[in-house]
């Protein structure tokens, strides 16, 4: 605690977030009660120290027991003082941090700074206040908005809404403390957020907008609990006394934050953040400045791509063979952020300012400005050969260049440049622009600073980067594709595409495998086999007939037009249940339950083969991947995660069991598997006691 004459100022200091740790919470108890009973004290600010103003509770401190005072608690007390109070905020006010704010008089906030209550991300609700308190100040609707995404919202929305009283230019303690004297000699009546009413009362005559509010909710929330519980709990803010809601709150929030939903997304949040760090990389490594990109082919990744840098403000150029190509990329990325802006998404000031940051050549020449280069032309090797052929004559010295593959082998792909080490790849997940996830590919050669150059990008331009090794398919494709196999074997031992779709949305996955196929275009993978003069029962049969899926209106389901319903298809299952016969198979009643561990633990099996092989560095990686690139719900935490909380002998059994079932031999425990389970092991420890090493 500092002094500014009248003014007492208590500073939290905990980095690198100020997250509310126990210690944090018992020294602001303290000092605001000091402060509160020292008579030469006019007011108080309230503020953090380092990057940013309280980010929230200790999340590791969750699932322990809590060591008071709590930080209800804190908030009660400071409530209670009488003399003004402000909270001096920047950087990131969120969950718990937030809260702390609503239970001060005042808040003033740096420019820049971003408030919010990102707790449903944790699969928890606010819990000190945050639903009781932000729709007092803000209105309902604008209140269940923030507390339903979790995303945080501007300062300058912020002080419109009514949560930031004043923005301060230049010195943001200085400001709050002359915001404080302000407060003082105009003698300002001290506003209880509790008691503020106006902005709430409306919606006690409508408490059907809440049954509304629900029903959207759940329809979209996809077995996720936090979301309805922060319904009910601003519910609670409308319909009962503020010290009642407050205790609702509190029963809701309990009740998560014990449960399994919780702990999964809570992992996800660390393995996120453990995803950021590589075990071999030299400490204080800088990443190279990327001031310029040039991506190769405006195709649908190409464009993608582009999206996503000009989105984070960095300059791109896009190349294009010709100028047709080019025209018809650009005015896909132009609808797209027409789109956005119907939406409502984006302002059309800011669709233009991004817009504007995209141009477009037919020259390669355009690569020599380029701080970083990524190719996203055919997936196709000799293509991608010749592309980095070009480069490497082209691209200044010390530029990154990025191929953008799904599948090839990126050591060969170095090898046609005279610098392997300035090489590597960028996996974009499609929609390039929207997707999250970006598998960064270390090859044999890539030097340690190009890799740490594409995770910085990669973060910079709102992606997840994980980093994965050089094999076919990386680590996502190439657990998609076991469970791939088994949705077609099951088809052929007795089940029908919807059985197995409807097993897998119920899992918690947006779409099943074969909606997913129709989605994707069931005439890709048939290329693909066609050129390695492989063949799959099913789906080939469909591309050979023209059905390629949503494109066609025919795939494995039936579209009607301008729908993306499925609509399953008597003719499908006629071929299905003909190719059982044609090989020989007796088709069976097949459980739900077979269906879902047939399709999830061949891929446990396979990212188990991938953890043995040093593929991914860490368990929690792949578990990343799965959320962030292919749908896996976010509250079961990830296939590897999943298969621990299963017991990893338990799947062994059963993979072994379905090998003998299915007379299908991929199906059988990998030795990692085999042997983790035998160890009573997991795949947590396994990658841990590697990062130790
Ligand atoms: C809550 O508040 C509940 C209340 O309603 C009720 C209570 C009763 N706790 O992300 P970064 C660590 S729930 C512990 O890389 P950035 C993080 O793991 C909470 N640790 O930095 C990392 O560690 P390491 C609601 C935390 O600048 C380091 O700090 N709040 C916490 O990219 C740096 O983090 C949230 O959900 C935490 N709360 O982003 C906010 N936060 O270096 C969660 C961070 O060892 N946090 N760490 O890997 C964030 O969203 C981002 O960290 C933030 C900074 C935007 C703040």
């Amino acid at each position: 605690m500092q002094r500014d004459g009248a003014v007492a100022v208590i500073v939290v200091d905990n980095p690198p977030v100020n997250a509310l740790k126990h210690e944090v919470r018992a020294g602001m108890l303290e000092h605001f009660t000091k402060a509160a009973a020292d008579n030469s004290v006019e007011a108080i600010v309230l503020t953090g120290a380092g990057r940013t103003f309280m980010a929230g509770a200790d999340i590791t401190e969750f699932g322990k027991p809590m060591k008071p005072p709590g930080l209800a608690e804190v908030i009660a007390a400071i409530e209670k003082i009488h003399k003004p109070t402000i909270a001096a905020v920047h950087g990131t006010p969120l969950g718990g941090g937030l809260e702390v704010t609503l239970g001060c008089h005042f808040r003033v906030a740096a420019p820049g700074t971003r408030l919010g209550l990102p707790e449903i991300k944790l699969g928890i609700i606010p819990g000190a206040g945050g639903t009781q308190l932000l729709p007092r100040l803000v209105g309902v609707e604008k209140g269940l908005a923030m507390i339903l995404s979790g995303d945080p919202i501007p300062a300058k929305d912020a002080l419109a809404a009514g949560l930031v009283d004043e923005i301060i230019e230049g010195d943001l303690v200085k400001g709050a403390v002359a915001f404080a004297k302000k407060v003082i000699a105009e003698k300002r009546p001290l506003r209880h957020v509790r008691d503020l009413d106006d902005k709430i009362a409306p919606f006690r005559a409508h408490p059907d907008k809440f049954n509304e509010a629900a029903a959207n909710v759940s329809k979209k929330s996809r077995g996720l609990e936090a979301p309805l519980a922060a319904i009910e709990a601003v519910r609670a803010a409308v319909t009962l006394p503020v010290d009642d809601g407050l205790k609702r709150e509190r029963e809701l929030f309990m009740k998560l934050v014990v449960g399994e939903q919780s702990k999964a997304q809570r992992y996800i949040f660390f393995a996120e953040r453990e995803a950021a760090k590589i075990p071999d990389m030299p400490s204080g490594l800088k990443p190279r400045e990327v001031a310029r990109a040039v991506v190769i082919g405006a195709g649908t990744m190409g464009g993608g791509i582009s999206m996503s840098f000009a989105n984070a403000g960095i300059p791109v150029t896009v190349v294009e063979t010709n100028e047709e190509a080019l025209k018809r990329g650009f005015d896909t990325i132009q609808k797209n952020y027409q789109i956005s802006v119907q939406r409502g998404a984006l302002k059309q000031e800011e669709a233009d300012r991004r817009f504007a940051l995209l141009t477009g050549t037919t020259s390669m020449d355009a690569v020599k400005d380029a701080d970083i280069v990524i190719e996203a032309v055919f997936e196709e090797m000799e293509i991608k050969k010749q592309v980095f052929g070009a480069l490497d004559k082209l691209a200044k010295p010390n530029a990154v260049l990025a191929t953008n593959t799904s599948y090839l082998n990126v050591d060969q792909i170095a090898q046609t440049t005279k610098r392997p080490k300035e090489v590597l790849g960028t996996h974009f997940f499609s929609p390039a622009n929207v997707m999250k996830l970006l598998e960064i590919v270390r090859g044999k050669e890539t030097a340690p600073d190009v890799l740490a150059t594409a995770m910085a990008v990669g973060r910079k331009i709102g992606k997840v980067p994980v980093v994965v090794g050089v094999c076919h398919g990386f680590v996502g494709n190439r657990m998609l594709s076991p469970r791939q196999n088994q949705a077609e074997r099951l088809l052929l031992e007795g089940a029908l595409p919807r059985d197995v779709d409807a097993a897998a949305v119920e899992f918690g996955f947006p779409m099943g495998p074969f909606a997913m196929s129709d989605l994707a275009g069931i005439d890709v993978g048939w290329r693909i086999r066609k050129a390695l003069g492989t063949r799959n029962e099913i789906a080939d049969q469909l591309a050979d007939k023209g059905r390629y899926g949503q494109k066609t209106g025919r795939g494995f389901y039936i579209y009607e037009k301008g729908s993306r319903s499925p609509i399953p298809d008597p003719e499908v299952e006629e071929i299905i249940v003909a190719a059982s016969k044609r090989l020989g198979i007796a088709r069976r009643v097949i459980d739900k339950q077979e269906i879902v561990e047939r399709l999830i633990f061949p891929m446990i099996n396979e990212g188990a083969k991938i953890l043995d092989e040093g593929i991914a560095y860490r368990a929690s990686d792949i578990d990343v991947i799965w959320v962030y690139g292919y749908g896996w719900p976010v509250w079961r935490g990830g296939p590897m995660y999943y298969a621990d909380h299963l017991g990893l002998a338990y799947v062994r059994d059963q993979l072994a069991k379905y090998a003998k079932v299915s007379g299908n031999k991929s199906l059988e425990p990998s030795p990692l598997l085999t042997r983790l389970a035998a160890e009573n092991g997991s795949f947590a420890s396994f990658g841990a006691k590697k990062s130790a090493a």
